[in-house]
Parts: C-alpha cells; sequence; structure tokens
C-alpha cells in the first residue's frame, strides 16, 4: 500500500483508537481550527492549555462550538509548553502540538533530559507531500530539525521514517538518498554518505525499506530522467522517501514544493515518547489537520 493523497490519511486512522492530544499555547486561530475539526471527525480528544480568554474570544470569533472541551488556563507561554509536555510525560496525552510559540521553545522542553520526551533515540522531522506532478504521496525528512545529519543520525532518520511508513500501510518503502549528482565524488560529503547507506542497505545494517542513492533529485522523482543517465535502479523515479543532505537543502525544497508547486503537506516531529505536530506558523489550518491525522497514524 502506498499513500496516493494525503486525504488517504483519514481512512488510516477511521475507526482506531481516538488519541488524546494536548495542544500547548493553544491561542492559536489555525491550530484550534484544526484540533476542533479533528476533534468532530473523533480522532482525537483535545486539550488545551493556554490563555483561556483568548482561546475562547477566538473560538467565538470563528464560532467554534467548544462545550465540553478541557482548557487548562495557562496565560505564560514557557509555562503553557512546559506543563503540556509534563503531561505526556505522565502519560495524560498522546500526542503533543504545538500552538502559538516559537519552534525552538517547544523543542527546548521537549528534549528536557528531567521531563523531557527523550527516549534515547534521534528526534526527527518527517514530512508528507501531495504533489500534482508525482504519481503517489511523496515522504521528504528531515527538513525542519536535525541541522547538519552525520551518517549515523542519517540511519536513526531514516529507520524513523520507515517505522512511521510502516504504520501508514508501506513495505519496503523506497529510499532516496539525495545528492547534487547521482555519482559517488569524494569532495561531496552527500554522495559518501549516501553510497555507505545504500550498501549498508544491501547488507541488512538498515532493514525494512531499499535504499539507493548518491541519487540526483531528478533521478529520485523521474523514471525518464534517471533512465536517460542509464541509471539502473529501484528507486529511481518511484522514490517513497527522500532523505535531505541537512536542513537548508530540506528546508528549501519543502518551501518551494508548497509555494511553487502549490503542494500539500502534513508533518510530525518521530522518535520522541509521543509524536509531535509541530507545524510552522505559516502552514494552512488544512496543512495542521492533516498532520494531526498523521500523527495519529504514527502513534499506534
Ligand atoms: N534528537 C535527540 N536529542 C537531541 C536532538 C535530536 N534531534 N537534538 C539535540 N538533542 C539533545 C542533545 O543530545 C543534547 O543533549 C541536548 O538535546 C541539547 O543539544 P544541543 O545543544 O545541540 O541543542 P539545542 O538545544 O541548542 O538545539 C536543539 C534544536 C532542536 C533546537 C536545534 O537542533 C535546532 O535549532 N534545530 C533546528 C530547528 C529549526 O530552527 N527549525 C527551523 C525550520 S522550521
Amino acid at each position: 500500500m502506498v499513500l496516493k493523497t494525503l486525504s488517504d490519511l483519514k481512512s488510516i486512522v477511521a475507526g482506531g483508537p481516538v488519541r488524546k492530544l494536548v495542544l500547548a499555547a493553544a491561542q492559536d486561530q489555525h491550530s484550534l481550527g484544526a484540533v476542533l475539526r479533528a476533534w468532530n471527525d473523533n480522532v482525537i480528544e483535545p486539550i488545551l492549555v493556554g490563555d483561556k480568554e483568548s482561546i475562547q474570544n477566538i473560538c467565538a470569533t470563528s464560532n467554534y462550538k467548544i462545550d465540553g472541551l478541557r482548557i487548562i488556563h495557562e496565560p505564560d507561554t514557557e509555562m503553557a509548553v512546559q506543563m503540556s509536555v509534563k503531561m505526556v510525560s505522565a502519560k495524560q496525552a498522546d500526542i503533543l502540538m504545538k500552538g502559538k510559540v516559537g519552534t525552538s521553545t517547544l523543542l527546548k522542553c521537549v528534549l528536557n533530559k528531567e521531563w523531557g520526551l527523550r527516549t534515547g533515540n534521534l528526534l526527527s522531522h518527517f514530512a508528507l507531500f501531495e504533489v500534482e506532478t508525482y504519481h503517489k504521496v511523496i515522504a521528504v525528512t528531515d527538513v525542519a530539525m536535525n541541522i547538519a545529519p552525520n551518517l549515523q543520525e542519517k540511519i536513526s532518520i531514516i529507520n524513523n521514517s520507515v517505522s512511521c511508513l510502516i504504520k501508514l500501510g508501506y513495505t519496503n518503502p523506497k529510499v532516496a538518498v539525495l545528492g547534487a549528482v547521482e555519482m559517488v565524488n569524494e569532495n561531496m560529503e552527500a554522495t559518501l554518505d549516501a553510497a555507505l547507506l545504500s550498501k549498508m542497505n544491501q547488507r541488512d545494517q538498515i532493514k525494512n525499506c531499499i535504499i539507493d542513492g548518491p541519487l540526483a533529485f531528478d533521478n529520485a522523482v523521474s523514471l525518464e530522467s534517471a533512465q536517460h543517465k542509464g541509471i539502473r535502479s529501484e528507486v529511481a523515479g518511484d522514490t517513497d522517501l527522500l532523505l535531505m543532505p541537512d536542513i537548508e537543502v530540506g528546508n528549501v525544497l519543502y518551501k518551494s514544493l508548497v509555494f511553487f508547486a502549490k503542494a500539500k503537506v502534513a508533518s510530525v516531529i518521530l522518535g520522541a515518547r509521543v509524536p509531535i505536530v509541530l507545524t510552522s506558523r505559516s502552514d494552512s489550518e488544512q496543512a495542521k489537520y492533516d498532520s494531526i491525522l498523521l500523527s495519529a497514524a504514527a502513534s499506534k
């Protein structure tokens, strides 16, 4: 099974357990809209932590029905995030979501050594894109958390992503490790890592997926382009997951897909005790809603 569109996420979570989601610093219009929609669809049971008056004002202005909704009043943003993270640590919630708070404030609380959500695994960002010009949903990692992953960190990022794809129904997802070129070039570290990752996959040191690289972006997503260059690869042209060399390449690709190609996106932080919805403030309500569905599927 592969996802053809992001709306397929709905059927994956339909009828599954209702997850408790805590929205940290909940006084944010798009986050509230997405959370209340997922609540209405019976995917999650929300707990809102934040400035109660602001939350109520946003809901009143937007005509959101909030009868029966659990709201915990904490007007200080950092305290609201801490309280939300601690609720997850205490197993009172299954998903953490970022509201009106900066990414690094939330991540620093998540990484807190005493009461944070570390498991010993690397945390990494995983995004799914639906773009008209590709024949299926394409996953991209890591475009938002790990800045310049080394080989070991790239292995963890692949493992986090492959586990998530398997929860979504994939078998042996196809992973393209990107470089600027498809040949190993000793001056381009990304190509060296890509060749090592491919060989480690062949030798079963990285399991449950098919890895090939280095592949340039065009070979990864276009069979015609790969054939034109004479590349023989099971992954080329049919990639399920693109592994980015670093955060700059990843973030620019993410934003190009959304702003130029009008792609739809859903994303989640993996590797912590629970999935974390960490969409950016500029993401649409639809992107936040799809990210909640993805997190619910990832929390299986
Ligand atoms: N997984 C697990 N543990 C981690 C990770 C990770 N990905 N990153 C850091 N840690 C641990 C370290 O082992 C250490 O014990 C502690 O956390 C602090 O590590 P530092 O000092 O390297 O981390 P910080 O606190 O300076 O920064 C961690 C961030 C995740 C905030 C940092 O990596 C970061 O700023 N990433 C980019 C986030 C961002 O700006 N995204 C923008 C695109 S939206």
